[in-house]
C-alpha cells in the first residue's frame, strides 16, 4: 500500500505565541515520537469557521488530521490513531495497552476539564464582578486532581511503567498550568512535565510549532 504523508492543521497565529499549548502540539509530538513525517496546513480563525474546514472538523477547530482518504478531528482520537499504527506509544501487552489508553482518557476527560475551565476563566472572565471569588474555587478543583495524580505517580517516571500516549497527553494537559504556580505544590508532577519536555521528540514538535509563530526555521 502506498504510504501517504499525514497533513495536520494548526493555528496560523496561535494565541500562546507558539509555546506548545495549542492542541496540534499533541499530534506533532506523537508523530515525532513514532518518526512519522507530516505536513502542516495553517488556518486562520476565520478559515476554521468556514464550511471547507468544518467538513473536516464539525466544531470549527484545530487540530485535524488527514491521511489518504481518512479525516480525523479530536486530538485524543488522532493521537490514539497514530499510536495504534506505529510502535512506540502503546505497549504490545494487551493489558498494559488498555491501561495506557485509560490514561489517555483520564488526561482528557478527568484532568483537562478543570484545568481548561480555569484557563478560560483567566482569559475571558477577568473583568467580571465575580472573577476574584470564582478563581479560587476553580483552582481548588484543579488542586484536587493534581493531588490525586501526584499520589498515583509517586516517584515513578511515567504513569504506567514505560512512557506512553497516556503520558504524552497528560504532560500536554499539565503544561496548561505553566505560569499559574499551581504545579509548584507537586514537585513530582513538575518533574514529570519536565521529563516529557526533555524528550527529543517533544523538543522537535515544540520547535516546529514555535517556528510557525516566529517565522524562523525550527532550531530544536
Ligand atoms: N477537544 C478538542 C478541542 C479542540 C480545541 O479546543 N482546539 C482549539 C485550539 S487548542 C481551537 O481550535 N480553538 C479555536 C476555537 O474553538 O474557535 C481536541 O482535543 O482536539
Amino acid at each position: 500500500m502506498r504510504k501517504t504523508t499525514p497533513i495536520i492543521t494548526a493555528f496560523a497565529r496561535s494565541p500562546d505565541r507558539g509555546r506548545g499549548l495549542a492542541r496540534d502540539m499533541r499530534v506533532r509530538w506523537a508523530l515525532e515520537e513514532v518518526g512519522q513525517p507530516y505536513e502542516v496546513r495553517l488556518v486562520s480563525f476565520g478559515e476554521m469557521k468556514e464550511s471547507a474546514h468544518r467538513a473536516l472538523h464539525p466544531f470549527g477547530q484545530i487540530p485535524t488530521y488527514e491521511e489518504g482518504g481518512l479525516a480525523l478531528f479530536e486530538s485524543g482520537a488522532i493521537v490514539l490513531h497514530i499510536a495504534e499504527r506505529h510502535a512506540g506509544l502503546l505497549p504490545d501487552n494487551a493489558s498494559a495497552r488498555a491501561r495506557a489508553i485509560t490514561w489517555m482518557f483520564a488526561a482528557l476527560n478527568t484532568v483537562e476539564p478543570p484545568i481548561f475551565e480555569r484557563t478560560i476563566a483567566t482569559l475571558v472572565e477577568r473583568d467580571k464582578t465575580w472573577y476574584e471569588e470564582r478563581l479560587p474555587i476553580l483552582e481548588d478543583r484543579v488542586r484536587v486532581r493534581l493531588g490525586e495524580l501526584s499520589s498515583r505517580l509517586g516517584d515513578a517516571d511515567w504513569l504506567d511503567d514505560a512512557f506512553s500516549a497516556g503520558d504524552l497527553l497528560m504532560v500536554t494537559v499539565l503544561r496548561r498550568l505553566n505560569g499559574s504556580g499551581l504545579l509548584d505544590g507537586y514537585p513530582n508532577l513538575s518533574a514529570y512535565v519536565a521529563r516529557g519536555e526533555a524528550r527529543p521528540a517533544y523538543k522537535r514538535a515544540f520547535a516546529a510549532q514555535l517556528a510557525v509563530f516566529t517565522g524562523k526555521p525550527p532550531t530544536g
